[in-house]
């Protein structure tokens, strides 16, 4: 409801057509899938998270622009940036930083209700956006996801449980992403990916989301069939999370 709220505050104040203005929107979209599909990345998106609902504050001192560039030069396929502000202290002045950083894939990580954030995703430079299985009817995904494929972006599809992606599932998202976190209790299990990979087609990218903190989990992970690896905690809550990965 207070995205609503928002969404309707930040329409009033800049228009479609003023976003489309931006020097931002007429760029050229990098593919998620060419990223992670190519043998010269790891897989693995890094997220800059400062703060999240389950854990205050993970990180306010490191700046988004040195991170994203210590995730890239360690060889990630993509990087993700929260813009939501009231649960984990992100903006879209974050992602435009990040923008400016990197030569990889750029995931705006926010809920997305309104196509309205598509094109505001788009006009601050991402190339990737996320769609919440349990936020969204199948109408509404279907409706976003295609509204973000046309203006290029590649769209991750977020599910928790097994109805959520047998009803979600369509030819207009890119990725798969099983979350290993409970949305609602903040419970995490690595169990939630590894149940349903093999429900997830070939023609998506998978995805597994949250909780991974080891070159072993990844290891068990590729081998259940996912081909990425969404990391944010883990990175953001090192002394210097510019060196957090391992070439
Ligand atoms: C990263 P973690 O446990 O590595 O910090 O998780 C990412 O998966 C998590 O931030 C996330 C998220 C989301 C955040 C997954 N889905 C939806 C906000 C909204």
């Amino acid at each position: 409801a207070n995205k609503r709220q928002e969404v309707k505050q930040a329409k009033k104040a800049v228009t479609i057509a003023d976003l489309e203005k931006k020097p931002l929107f007429a760029r050229e979209c990098l593919s998620l899938r060419e990223s992670v599909l190519s043998p010269t990345t790891n897989g693995i998106i890094a997220e800059y998270k400062r703060a999240s609902p389950s854990k205050g504050i993970i990180n306010d001192r490191s700046p988004v622009a040195e991170v994203v560039a210590g995730y890239q030069a360690a060889g990630v396929s993509a990087i993700s940036v929260l813009t939501d502000q009231e649960f984990f202290k992100g903006s879209l002045d974050d992602l435009v930083a990040a923008r400016a950083a990197l030569h990889i894939p750029l995931l705006r990580k926010e809920f997305i209700i309104d196509a309205y954030q598509l094109v505001e995703a788009k006009a601050h430079g991402a190339d990737i956006i996320l769609l919440i299985a349990a936020v969204l009817q199948p109408a509404e995904l279907k409706s976003l996801s295609e509204a973000a494929q046309s203006l290029g972006l590649s769209v991750l599809l977020e599910v928790h449980e097994r109805d959520e992606l047998e009803r979600s599932m369509m030819d207009s998202v890119d990725a798969i992403g099983v979350n290993n976190r409970n949305l609602k209790d903040f419970t995490v299990s690595l169990a939630h990916s590894l149940e349903l990979v093999d429900l997830i087609p070939d023609q998506f990218i998978k995805v597994s989301e949250s909780g991974i903190s080891d070159p072993a989990t990844i290891r068990n992970l590729r081998q259940a069939g996912f081909q990425a690896f969404l990391i944010g905690e883990n990175f953001m809550k090192t002394e210097d999370p510019t060196q957090a990965i391992q070439h």
